[in-house]
Protein backbone atom coordinates (compact mmCIF):
# COMPACT_ATOMS: atom_id res chain seq x y z
CA UNK A 1 0.00 0.00 0.00
CA UNK A 2 1.44 3.88 -0.96
CA UNK A 3 0.31 6.97 0.28
CA UNK A 4 1.07 10.18 -0.59
CA UNK A 5 0.15 13.06 1.77
CA UNK A 6 0.93 16.83 0.46
CA UNK A 7 1.98 18.57 4.02
CA UNK A 8 0.97 22.64 3.82
CA UNK A 9 3.57 23.01 6.08
CA UNK A 10 5.34 20.85 8.34
CA UNK A 11 8.33 20.18 10.66
CA UNK A 12 11.45 18.32 8.53
CA UNK A 13 14.59 17.14 10.15
CA UNK A 14 15.93 20.27 8.79
CA UNK A 15 13.24 22.69 9.83
CA UNK A 16 9.87 24.07 8.78
CA UNK A 17 9.02 23.71 5.48
CA UNK A 18 6.36 24.25 3.08
CA UNK A 19 4.78 21.92 0.24
CA UNK A 20 6.10 18.76 1.57
CA UNK A 21 4.89 15.89 -0.20
CA UNK A 22 5.40 12.74 1.63
CA UNK A 23 4.67 9.42 0.51
CA UNK A 24 4.80 6.44 2.95
CA UNK A 25 4.88 2.76 1.85
CA UNK A 26 3.92 -0.41 4.43
CA UNK A 27 3.96 2.07 7.22
CA UNK A 28 7.55 3.82 6.52
CA UNK A 29 8.28 7.21 4.90
CA UNK A 30 9.76 6.48 1.21
CA UNK A 31 10.27 9.82 -0.17
CA UNK A 32 9.93 13.53 1.12
CA UNK A 33 9.79 16.35 -1.53
CA UNK A 34 9.80 20.11 -0.41
CA UNK A 35 8.14 23.01 -2.75
CA UNK A 36 6.20 20.85 -4.45
CA UNK A 37 2.31 21.60 -6.10
CA UNK A 38 -0.36 19.30 -5.30
CA UNK A 39 -1.63 16.82 -7.87
CA UNK A 40 -5.02 15.15 -7.38
CA UNK A 41 -3.40 11.73 -6.46
CA UNK A 42 -1.94 13.90 -3.33
CA UNK A 43 -4.27 13.90 0.16
CA UNK A 44 -4.42 17.24 1.15
CA UNK A 45 -3.49 18.38 4.75
CA UNK A 46 -3.84 21.44 6.35
CA UNK A 47 -2.36 22.99 8.79
CA UNK A 48 0.95 22.39 10.35
CA UNK A 49 2.80 18.77 10.49
CA UNK A 50 4.78 18.18 13.25
CA UNK A 51 6.68 14.44 13.76
CA UNK A 52 4.90 11.69 15.94
CA UNK A 53 6.36 11.63 19.97
CA UNK A 54 7.17 8.37 21.19
CA UNK A 55 5.67 8.17 24.83
CA UNK A 56 8.89 5.84 26.80
CA UNK A 57 7.10 5.10 30.19
CA UNK A 58 3.87 3.95 30.65
CA UNK A 59 2.14 1.63 32.83
CA UNK A 60 -0.98 1.17 30.92
CA UNK A 61 -3.44 -0.44 33.89
CA UNK A 62 -2.84 2.30 36.25
CA UNK A 63 -5.14 4.51 34.13
CA UNK A 64 -7.82 2.43 35.29
CA UNK A 65 -7.40 3.97 39.03
CA UNK A 66 -6.74 7.37 37.80
CA UNK A 67 -8.45 10.22 40.22
CA UNK A 68 -8.92 7.75 43.39
CA UNK A 69 -5.86 8.61 45.40
CA UNK A 70 -6.66 11.55 45.67
CA UNK A 71 -7.57 11.44 49.75
CA UNK A 72 -5.14 11.57 52.34
CA UNK A 73 -5.07 8.18 54.54
CA UNK A 74 -6.19 8.75 58.41
CA UNK A 75 -3.57 10.37 60.55
CA UNK A 76 -0.18 9.68 58.87
CA UNK A 77 1.51 11.39 55.72
CA UNK A 78 0.93 10.34 52.51
CA UNK A 79 3.06 9.92 50.01
CA UNK A 80 4.76 8.22 46.96
CA UNK A 81 5.26 4.78 48.95
CA UNK A 82 1.32 4.92 50.39
CA UNK A 83 0.28 5.51 46.95
CA UNK A 84 1.69 2.31 45.58
CA UNK A 85 0.28 0.30 48.69
CA UNK A 86 -3.31 1.36 46.86
CA UNK A 87 -1.68 1.36 43.45
CA UNK A 88 -1.06 -2.81 44.40
CA UNK A 89 -4.38 -3.28 45.50
CA UNK A 90 -5.52 -2.26 42.11
CA UNK A 91 -3.41 -4.26 40.04
CA UNK A 92 -4.93 -6.88 41.98
CA UNK A 93 -8.29 -6.70 40.21
CA UNK A 94 -7.09 -6.84 36.24
CA UNK A 95 -7.67 -9.79 34.58
CA UNK A 96 -6.49 -9.45 30.86
CA UNK A 97 -9.58 -8.42 29.26
CA UNK A 98 -9.65 -5.32 32.03
CA UNK A 99 -6.23 -4.78 30.39
CA UNK A 100 -6.60 -4.71 26.74
CA UNK A 101 -10.04 -2.04 27.42
CA UNK A 102 -7.58 0.14 29.59
CA UNK A 103 -4.58 0.17 27.76
CA UNK A 104 -6.95 0.49 24.39
CA UNK A 105 -8.17 3.79 26.15
CA UNK A 106 -4.93 5.02 27.27
CA UNK A 107 -3.76 4.51 24.08
CA UNK A 108 -6.18 6.48 22.45
CA UNK A 109 -5.69 9.17 24.46
CA UNK A 110 -2.02 9.10 23.80
CA UNK A 111 -2.53 9.18 20.29
CA UNK A 112 -5.15 12.19 20.38
CA UNK A 113 -2.63 14.02 22.20
CA UNK A 114 0.56 13.74 19.67
CA UNK A 115 2.09 10.24 21.07
CA UNK A 116 2.37 8.02 18.42
CA UNK A 117 4.38 5.07 20.08
CA UNK A 118 4.27 4.10 23.41
CA UNK A 119 6.93 1.78 25.98
CA UNK A 120 5.08 -0.19 27.99
CA UNK A 121 6.98 -0.82 31.27
CA UNK A 122 4.51 -4.23 31.92
CA UNK A 123 5.06 -5.81 35.16
CA UNK A 124 1.73 -7.96 35.91
CA UNK A 125 2.22 -10.98 34.65
CA UNK A 126 0.66 -13.41 36.78
CA UNK A 127 -3.13 -14.20 37.89
CA UNK A 128 -4.41 -12.24 40.96
CA UNK A 129 -2.99 -15.31 42.90
CA UNK A 130 0.03 -15.04 42.03
CA UNK A 131 -0.25 -18.27 39.99
CA UNK A 132 1.10 -18.07 36.47
CA UNK A 133 -1.24 -18.15 33.26
CA UNK A 134 -1.05 -21.08 30.79
CA UNK A 135 0.30 -18.59 28.41
CA UNK A 136 2.98 -16.57 30.70
CA UNK A 137 2.46 -13.62 28.20
CA UNK A 138 -1.23 -13.62 29.03
CA UNK A 139 -1.34 -9.67 30.24
CA UNK A 140 1.39 -8.77 27.64
CA UNK A 141 -1.22 -10.08 24.76
CA UNK A 142 -3.53 -8.08 26.24
CA UNK A 143 -1.62 -4.91 25.66
CA UNK A 144 -0.59 -6.33 22.29
CA UNK A 145 -4.61 -6.75 21.30
CA UNK A 146 -4.72 -2.95 22.36
CA UNK A 147 -2.45 -1.79 20.48
CA UNK A 148 -3.68 -3.92 17.24
CA UNK A 149 -6.97 -1.98 18.06
CA UNK A 150 -5.49 1.52 18.45
CA UNK A 151 -2.83 1.55 15.94
CA UNK A 152 -0.30 2.81 18.51
CA UNK A 153 3.66 2.26 18.41
CA UNK A 154 4.33 -1.03 20.72
CA UNK A 155 7.45 -0.93 22.09
CA UNK A 156 6.37 -3.44 25.08
CA UNK A 157 8.70 -3.62 28.19
CA UNK A 158 7.96 -7.14 30.34
CA UNK A 159 9.83 -6.14 33.27
CA UNK A 160 12.16 -8.15 35.85
CA UNK A 161 10.88 -7.92 39.32
CA UNK A 162 12.63 -10.41 42.25
CA UNK A 163 12.73 -8.36 45.74
CA UNK A 164 11.28 -6.43 48.02
CA UNK A 165 13.82 -3.77 48.68
CA UNK A 166 17.72 -3.56 48.69
CA UNK A 167 19.55 -6.39 49.76
CA UNK A 168 17.53 -9.39 48.42
CA UNK A 169 14.82 -8.41 50.36
CA UNK A 170 11.72 -10.59 49.86
CA UNK A 171 8.65 -9.34 47.73
CA UNK A 172 5.19 -8.56 49.56
CA UNK A 173 1.72 -10.05 48.94
CA UNK A 174 1.26 -6.89 46.98
CA UNK A 175 3.81 -7.92 44.47
CA UNK A 176 3.08 -11.90 43.97
CA UNK A 177 1.81 -11.13 40.11
CA UNK A 178 5.27 -9.23 39.21
CA UNK A 179 7.78 -11.76 40.32
CA UNK A 180 9.79 -14.35 38.29
CA UNK A 181 13.14 -15.87 38.65
CA UNK A 182 15.78 -15.37 35.45
CA UNK A 183 14.95 -17.99 33.72
CA UNK A 184 11.28 -17.39 34.10
CA UNK A 185 11.67 -14.15 33.09
CA UNK A 186 13.26 -15.23 29.95
CA UNK A 187 10.56 -17.75 29.30
CA UNK A 188 8.00 -14.88 29.53
CA UNK A 189 10.04 -12.48 27.11
CA UNK A 190 9.76 -15.36 24.56
CA UNK A 191 6.70 -15.93 24.84
CA UNK A 192 5.65 -11.86 24.68
CA UNK A 193 8.09 -11.55 21.66
CA UNK A 194 5.21 -13.81 19.75
CA UNK A 195 2.64 -11.70 20.57
CA UNK A 196 4.51 -8.76 19.86
CA UNK A 197 5.77 -10.01 16.46
CA UNK A 198 1.85 -10.02 14.95
CA UNK A 199 1.87 -6.18 15.85
CA UNK A 200 3.07 -4.42 12.66
CA UNK A 201 5.91 -2.27 14.09
CA UNK A 202 5.78 -3.87 17.54
CA UNK A 203 9.09 -4.01 19.44
CA UNK A 204 10.40 -5.71 22.05
CA UNK A 205 12.94 -4.60 24.80
CA UNK A 206 13.47 -5.37 29.03
CA UNK A 207 13.02 -3.64 32.09
CA UNK A 208 14.83 -4.89 34.87
CA UNK A 209 11.95 -3.03 37.41
CA UNK A 210 14.99 -0.83 39.43
CA UNK A 211 17.15 -1.78 42.01
CA UNK A 212 15.06 -1.94 44.51
CA UNK A 213 13.83 -4.59 42.81
CA UNK A 214 16.84 -6.44 40.88
CA UNK A 215 19.67 -8.15 42.44
CA UNK A 216 23.41 -6.99 41.05
CA UNK A 217 24.15 -10.14 39.88
CA UNK A 218 20.64 -10.37 38.12
CA UNK A 219 21.12 -6.89 36.69
CA UNK A 220 24.38 -7.96 35.24
CA UNK A 221 22.75 -11.03 33.61
CA UNK A 222 19.70 -9.62 32.46
CA UNK A 223 22.06 -7.01 30.57
CA UNK A 224 23.61 -10.26 29.39
CA UNK A 225 20.71 -11.81 27.83
CA UNK A 226 18.68 -9.41 27.05
CA UNK A 227 20.89 -6.02 26.86
CA UNK A 228 20.64 -5.78 22.64
CA UNK A 229 17.26 -3.70 22.38
CA UNK A 230 15.58 -0.88 24.72
CA UNK A 231 16.25 -1.58 28.21
CA UNK A 232 14.41 0.84 30.44
CA UNK A 233 14.73 1.20 34.04
CA UNK A 234 13.36 3.26 37.48
CA UNK A 235 16.51 4.69 38.93
CA UNK A 236 16.18 7.44 41.56
CA UNK A 237 12.93 8.79 41.42
CA UNK A 238 12.28 9.05 45.58
CA UNK A 239 15.24 10.29 47.89
CA UNK A 240 14.39 7.31 50.42
CA UNK A 241 15.34 5.18 47.29
CA UNK A 242 18.83 6.94 47.33
CA UNK A 243 19.04 6.66 50.98
CA UNK A 244 18.78 3.09 50.77
CA UNK A 245 21.00 2.50 47.73
CA UNK A 246 23.72 4.96 49.90
CA UNK A 247 23.20 1.99 52.41
CA UNK A 248 23.36 -0.86 51.07
CA UNK A 249 26.19 -0.02 48.61
CA UNK A 250 27.70 3.00 49.31
CA UNK A 251 27.04 4.27 46.19
CA UNK A 252 24.16 6.65 44.36
CA UNK A 253 21.47 4.84 42.09
CA UNK A 254 22.88 6.27 39.12
CA UNK A 255 26.50 5.65 39.54
CA UNK A 256 25.80 2.05 40.93
CA UNK A 257 24.19 1.63 37.86
CA UNK A 258 26.64 2.62 35.76
CA UNK A 259 29.27 0.79 38.11
CA UNK A 260 27.30 -2.65 37.05
CA UNK A 261 26.56 -2.74 33.84
CA UNK A 262 27.57 -0.57 30.46
CA UNK A 263 24.59 1.66 29.91
CA UNK A 264 24.74 3.28 25.99
CA UNK A 265 22.42 4.93 24.32
CA UNK A 266 19.86 1.82 23.98
CA UNK A 267 19.21 2.43 27.77
CA UNK A 268 16.15 4.40 29.34
CA UNK A 269 16.89 6.08 32.45
CA UNK A 270 13.53 6.51 34.11
CA UNK A 271 12.93 9.38 36.36
CA UNK A 272 16.36 10.20 37.30
CA UNK A 273 15.06 12.55 39.74
CA UNK A 274 17.84 12.93 41.95
CA UNK A 275 21.08 12.85 40.67
CA UNK A 276 24.36 14.86 41.30
CA UNK A 277 26.59 16.88 39.39
CA UNK A 278 28.85 13.64 38.53
CA UNK A 279 25.84 11.20 37.87
CA UNK A 280 24.56 13.98 34.82
CA UNK A 281 27.88 14.06 33.52
CA UNK A 282 27.99 10.28 33.38
CA UNK A 283 24.42 9.85 31.82
CA UNK A 284 25.59 12.16 29.40
CA UNK A 285 28.79 10.37 28.54
CA UNK A 286 26.86 7.26 28.28
CA UNK A 287 23.86 8.61 25.79
CA UNK A 288 20.98 6.88 27.27
CA UNK A 289 17.82 8.55 27.20
CA UNK A 290 16.35 10.10 30.55
CA UNK A 291 12.73 9.26 30.41
CA UNK A 292 11.21 12.41 32.47
CA UNK A 293 7.18 11.72 33.58
CA UNK A 294 6.61 15.29 34.63
CA UNK A 295 2.73 15.18 35.61
CA UNK A 296 3.21 11.73 37.64
CA UNK A 297 6.65 13.21 39.47
CA UNK A 298 4.28 15.93 40.40
CA UNK A 299 1.75 13.96 41.13
CA UNK A 300 3.60 11.14 43.40
CA UNK A 301 5.94 14.31 45.10
CA UNK A 302 9.09 12.82 43.75
CA UNK A 303 11.07 15.92 43.44
CA UNK A 304 12.51 18.15 40.78
CA UNK A 305 15.37 16.46 37.46
CA UNK A 306 17.95 18.84 37.01
CA UNK A 307 16.55 19.22 33.34
CA UNK A 308 18.74 22.22 32.73
CA UNK A 309 21.35 21.06 33.76
CA UNK A 310 21.10 17.96 31.98
CA UNK A 311 20.34 19.63 28.92
CA UNK A 312 23.91 21.51 29.06
CA UNK A 313 25.66 18.64 29.56
CA UNK A 314 24.85 17.51 25.95
CA UNK A 315 22.30 14.87 27.94
CA UNK A 316 19.26 13.28 25.94
CA UNK A 317 15.38 12.98 27.30
CA UNK A 318 12.23 12.18 26.53
CA UNK A 319 8.49 11.92 28.41
CA UNK A 320 6.68 9.62 29.57
CA UNK A 321 2.77 9.51 30.81
CA UNK A 322 3.39 6.86 33.67
CA UNK A 323 0.41 6.93 35.79
CA UNK A 324 -1.79 7.64 33.07
CA UNK A 325 -3.20 9.81 35.57
CA UNK A 326 -3.38 12.77 33.07
CA UNK A 327 -2.40 11.81 29.58
CA UNK A 328 -1.36 15.15 27.29
CA UNK A 329 2.11 14.88 25.42
CA UNK A 330 2.07 19.20 25.66
CA UNK A 331 1.02 19.20 29.10
CA UNK A 332 4.33 16.54 30.51
CA UNK A 333 6.58 19.21 28.37
CA UNK A 334 4.89 22.26 29.75
CA UNK A 335 5.34 20.85 33.06
CA UNK A 336 9.03 19.92 32.60
CA UNK A 337 9.81 23.54 31.47
CA UNK A 338 7.92 24.97 34.79
CA UNK A 339 9.14 22.95 37.00
CA UNK A 340 12.52 24.27 36.17
CA UNK A 341 10.87 28.00 35.81
CA UNK A 342 9.96 27.50 39.49
CA UNK A 343 13.26 25.73 41.14
CA UNK A 344 15.22 28.65 39.20
CA UNK A 345 12.48 31.79 39.63
CA UNK A 346 13.66 32.38 35.94
CA UNK A 347 11.75 32.19 32.09
CA UNK A 348 13.12 29.68 29.17
CA UNK A 349 15.26 27.34 30.87
CA UNK A 350 14.89 24.61 28.40
CA UNK A 351 15.42 26.62 25.33
CA UNK A 352 18.92 26.26 23.39
CA UNK A 353 18.56 29.31 20.85
CA UNK A 354 18.12 30.16 18.29
CA UNK A 355 15.17 27.46 18.48
CA UNK A 356 12.65 28.74 21.38
CA UNK A 357 11.53 26.66 24.40
CA UNK A 358 8.44 25.01 23.15
CA UNK A 359 10.82 23.70 19.57
CA UNK A 360 13.54 22.37 21.76
CA UNK A 361 11.61 20.35 24.19
CA UNK A 362 9.43 18.63 21.59
CA UNK A 363 13.05 18.20 19.54
CA UNK A 364 14.36 16.26 22.45
CA UNK A 365 11.23 14.32 23.48
CA UNK A 366 10.90 13.89 19.60
CA UNK A 367 14.61 12.33 19.71
CA UNK A 368 14.52 10.62 22.88
CA UNK A 369 11.24 8.95 22.72
CA UNK A 370 12.20 7.38 19.40
CA UNK A 371 15.95 6.16 20.96
CA UNK A 372 14.03 4.62 23.71
CA UNK A 373 11.61 2.75 21.71
CA UNK A 374 13.92 1.70 19.22
CA UNK A 375 12.43 2.60 16.32
CA UNK A 376 14.29 5.30 14.46
CA UNK A 377 10.80 7.66 14.52
CA UNK A 378 10.58 11.03 15.96
CA UNK A 379 11.38 12.69 12.44
CA UNK A 380 9.65 13.34 9.15
CA UNK A 381 11.88 11.42 6.70
CA UNK A 382 12.68 8.47 4.59
CA UNK A 383 12.92 5.56 6.46
CA UNK A 384 11.13 6.80 9.24
CA UNK A 385 7.53 4.93 10.58
CA UNK A 386 5.66 7.44 9.38
CA UNK A 387 3.92 8.98 11.73
CA UNK A 388 2.69 12.24 11.75
CA UNK A 389 0.78 14.82 13.48
CA UNK A 390 -1.29 17.67 12.13
CA UNK A 391 -2.04 20.32 13.90
CA UNK A 392 -5.20 22.75 13.52
CA UNK A 393 -3.67 26.21 12.70
CA UNK A 394 -6.77 27.43 12.86
CA UNK A 395 -7.57 26.60 16.73
CA UNK A 396 -7.93 29.67 18.25
CA UNK A 397 -4.51 29.08 20.22
CA UNK A 398 -2.56 28.42 17.45
CA UNK A 399 -3.77 31.28 14.87
CA UNK A 400 -1.32 33.79 13.35
CA UNK A 401 1.21 31.68 15.26
CA UNK A 402 4.13 31.00 12.57
CA UNK A 403 7.52 28.22 13.34
CA UNK A 404 8.26 27.24 16.58
CA UNK A 405 5.23 29.97 17.46
CA UNK A 406 3.61 27.26 16.83
CA UNK A 407 4.87 24.63 19.17
CA UNK A 408 5.00 27.23 21.86
CA UNK A 409 1.57 28.05 21.69
CA UNK A 410 0.31 23.99 21.63
CA UNK A 411 2.61 23.61 24.55
CA UNK A 412 2.43 26.82 26.97
CA UNK A 413 -1.32 28.47 25.89
CA UNK A 414 -3.38 25.91 24.17
CA UNK A 415 -6.62 24.99 26.75
CA UNK A 416 -8.25 22.66 23.80
CA UNK A 417 -6.13 20.18 21.64
CA UNK A 418 -4.71 21.54 18.68
CA UNK A 419 -4.32 18.05 17.19
CA UNK A 420 -6.48 17.14 14.11
CA UNK A 421 -4.99 14.05 12.40
CA UNK A 422 -2.62 11.48 13.43
CA UNK A 423 -1.57 9.11 11.68
CA UNK A 424 1.01 6.47 13.18
CA UNK A 425 3.16 3.88 10.73
CA UNK A 426 1.08 5.61 7.83
CA UNK A 427 -2.29 4.80 8.81
CA UNK A 428 -4.98 7.66 10.03
CA UNK A 429 -5.65 6.97 13.76
CA UNK A 430 -7.17 10.08 14.65
CA UNK A 431 -9.31 11.94 12.26
CA UNK A 432 -11.10 15.82 13.27
CA UNK A 433 -9.59 15.19 16.62
CA UNK A 434 -11.04 11.77 17.61
CA UNK A 435 -9.10 8.28 17.74
CA UNK A 436 -11.55 6.53 14.91
CA UNK A 437 -11.87 3.39 17.56
CA UNK A 438 -12.95 6.05 20.28
CA UNK A 439 -16.50 4.90 20.50
CA UNK A 440 -15.93 1.66 20.57
CA UNK A 441 -13.15 1.39 23.03
CA UNK A 442 -14.90 3.84 25.63
CA UNK A 443 -17.33 1.36 25.13
CA UNK A 444 -15.29 -1.53 26.70
CA UNK A 445 -13.60 0.88 28.88
CA UNK A 446 -16.92 1.54 30.63
CA UNK A 447 -18.00 -1.75 30.96
CA UNK A 448 -14.12 -2.89 32.34
CA UNK A 449 -14.43 -0.25 34.84
CA UNK A 450 -17.82 -1.18 36.22
CA UNK A 451 -16.51 -4.95 35.88
CA UNK A 452 -13.84 -3.94 38.63
CA UNK A 453 -15.85 -1.87 40.45
CA UNK A 454 -17.37 -5.09 41.99
CA UNK A 455 -14.87 -6.81 42.54
C1 LIG B 1 5.58 1.38 39.16
N1 LIG B 1 5.73 3.77 39.48
O1 LIG B 1 6.27 0.39 38.91
O2 LIG B 1 4.42 1.49 38.75
C2 LIG B 1 6.18 2.49 39.96
C3 LIG B 1 5.82 2.34 41.40
C4 LIG B 1 7.83 1.24 42.45
C5 LIG B 1 6.53 4.83 39.58
N2 LIG B 1 7.71 4.65 40.09
C6 LIG B 1 6.40 1.11 42.03
N3 LIG B 1 6.12 6.00 39.20
O3 LIG B 1 8.55 2.10 41.95
O4 LIG B 1 8.22 0.44 43.29
ZN1 LIG C 1 7.09 3.76 36.14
Amino acid sequence: MSDRLFLERALLPEGWRDAVRVVHVDGAVADVEVGVTPTASDERVSGVVVPGVGNLHSHAFQRGFAGLTERRGEGASDHFWTWREEMYRFARTILPEDLEAIAALAQVEMLESGFTGVAEFHYVHHRPDGGGFDDPAEMSAAVVRAALATGIGLTLLPVFYAHGGFGGRPTGEGQRRFVTDLDGFSRLVEAAAAHVARLPGGRIGVAPHSLRAVAAEELVELAARHGDGPVHIHIAEQTAEVEDCLAATGRRPVDRLMDLVEVGPNWCLVHATHVDATEVARIAAAGAVVGLCPITEADLGDGIFPAVEHLAAGGRFGVGSDSNVLISLPQELRLLEQSQRLRDRARNRLALPPRSTGRTMFDSAAEGGAGALGGGGGRIAVGAPADLVALDAEHPALVGRVGDAVLDAWIFAAAGNPVRDVWARGRRVVADGRHVARVEVEAAWRAALARIAKR
